[in-house]
């Protein structure tokens, strides 16, 4: 298991010997003393990416392309030890990091290894005279801070378009969470990665993440996490007026209709809030129920959110691992009185599990919660398995409630109705809309928020544009040209 910080192809101490513990949320037990960058660290990680930019950035890019399929496929060839390596550090059941988490990380990188030599730019009809062509160029240095919810996946969604495009990377993963991220790195320089093309420093965000956001020597400064951070990107990133992308937090609406196909809305639901311990940006966290059918619907759904197996995330039985740390399990059940103090009503859950087996580790039972759509746990990201719901009478309502938050990440609807169904896409403010299905995510499918959700797009073509700038090029083709002036 790689435990140091990955800088110009090596793996090195930190320059000041500083290490930090990652933990295994089933137990608490320390997997790792990993090390932890800190701001000569970065400043070492990044010269070494602004020296392997101009080679990287001129390669051809189907050369580029070639090396994240080559990654993609060693992705593939170590699934299980990835996954395993997932489970312990996240907490996320073996099942699921088997299943999805591994797999999907090797397609993201396989999909934009095949779009660097896609990228194309395109020829302007201006005036007689003159060729006018747009050129797409990397940005240089890009640096990128992920959090712990999906930090195997991230690795793909962040370096994948970055890479493509011809960029150089300095990723920061979260200190919870750095063993897989430092994994793929290995896998990338035996794959043939030139050195400094990627460089992972895991440590603390508000030293070394701070730090790359403020880096006068970084293009642009990526970050997925929570919106109060992203804020503090915003201001670090104006010391060089860096490019900014931005995938923030969700507080997403999943409304089910009078006409819904109860028994897919029900699975759904559950999953849309369940899946991952709800740790998701995009999770269905807040459930809106047409009054007609709630009642069917929420015995439904809280019979099925009570069988879900919790347990030691590596055992393939388990539906539902720990949470991500014990700090983060206690800031989840602590919206349960605050639920309460507002009128709420806890469902189900809002405890930890009774199981001794389960009691040194992170874990919180499945929790629904009855609250009014102003309510705090109705507005504020939980990020957990917690799901507040609430009845509406009419379609009005529904997308009143639905909009009524500052996010703007993801949001989806049950309904035999095409006419509400596509009303309802258009009017959503949200980035991803799903209709009789959630949480669906694609490579090719741009992945993004509005609002307090942030700015910017992963995946797709979408992406590939995040990670380049544009260059006007003007070619004078009449040798004629007249003077501007006369004299
Ligand atoms: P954040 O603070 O947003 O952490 C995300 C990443 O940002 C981590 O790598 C973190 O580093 C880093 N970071 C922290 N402060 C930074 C700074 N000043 N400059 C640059 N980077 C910085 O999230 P959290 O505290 O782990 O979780 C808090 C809440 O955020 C959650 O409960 C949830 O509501 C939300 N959240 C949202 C998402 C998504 S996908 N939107 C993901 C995680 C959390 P360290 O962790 O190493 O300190």
């Amino acid at each position: 298991m790689q435990d140091q910080l990955f800088i110009n192809g090596r793996f090195v101490d930190a320059e000041s010997g500083e290490t930090l513990a990652t933990l295994n949320p089933h137990d608490n037990s320390v997997i790792a003393e990993v090390a932890m960058a800190g701001k000569a660290d970065v400043d070492k990680a990044v010269k070494a990416a602004q020296a392997a930019f101009p080679k990287w950035s001129r390669m051809a890019a189907m050369e580029r392309g070639h090396l994240l399929l080559k990654l993609s496929d060693a992705i593939d060839a170590n699934r299980q030890e990835l996954a395993e390596l997932e489970s312990i550090d996240t907490g996320h059941p073996l099942r699921d990091t088997l299943g999805l988490d591994a797999p999907r990380t090797a397609v993201t990188f396989r999909y934009f290894g095949g779009m660097a030599d896609k990228l194309e730019g395109t020829v302007i009809p201006v005036e007689e005279g003159f060729l006018n062509y747009m050129l797409r160029e990397p940005v240089g240095v890009v640096g990128q801070v992920v959090p712990w919810n999906f930090p195997l996946m991230f690795t793909s969604w962040k370096m994948g378009p970055a890479l493509a495009a011809g960029n150089c990377v300095v990723l920061k993963p979260a200190e919870l969470t750095p063993l897989t991220t430092l994994r793929i790195a290995e896998l990338m320089a035996e794959v043939g990665f030139p050195e400094g093309v990627v460089n992972i420093v895991p440590g603390l965000g508000s030293v070394a993440g701070q730090y790359l956001a403020e880096h006068s020597d970084v293009g642009k400064i990526a970050f997925t996490g929570s919106t109060a951070t992203g804020k503090r990107i915003v201001q670090a990133s104006s010391e060089n007026l860096k490019k900014v992308q931005l995938e923030l937090g969700g507080k997403g609406a999943n409304i089910v209709f009078n006409d819904a196909n109860l028994d897919a809305a029900v699975n759904g639901s559950a999953f849309a809030i369940f899946h991952n311990q709800g740790q998701a940006c995009i999770a269905g966290s807040r459930l809106l129920l047409h009054e007609a059918i709630a009642d069917e619907f929420l015995d439904r759904f809280l019979k099925l959110a009570a069988s879900i197996r919790l347990g030691n995330p590596l055992d393939l039985q388990t539906e539902m691992g720990p949470l991500t740390s014990r700090m983060h399990r206690d800031r989840v059940l602590s919206y349960c009185d605050v639920a309460r103090a507002e009128g709420g009503r806890v469902l189900l859950g809002g405890k930890a599990p009774d199981n001794a087996e389960l009691a040194e580790g992170c874990y919180v039972l499945p929790t629904v919660v009855k609250a009014s759509p102003l309510d705090r746990v109705s507005q504020e990201e939980v990020f957990g398995p917690f799901v507040s719901i609430t009845t509406f009478r009419s379609d009005e309502e529904a997308l009143a409630i639905a909009n009524g938050t500052q996010y703007g990440l993801g949001g989806g609807l049950w309904t035999r109705d095409l006419q509400r169904a596509h009303k309802f896409a258009r009017d959503m403010k949200s980035g991803m809309v799903w209709i009789n299905c959630y949480k669906r995510v694609n490579p090719g499918s741009p992945f993004g928020g509005v609002g307090l959700s942030g700015y910017g797009r992963e995946m797709g073509f979408e992406a590939m544009r995040e990670y380049t700038q544009v260059k006007s090029v003007w070619v004078n083709i009449d040798a004629d040209m007249r003077p501007y002036y006369s004299r």
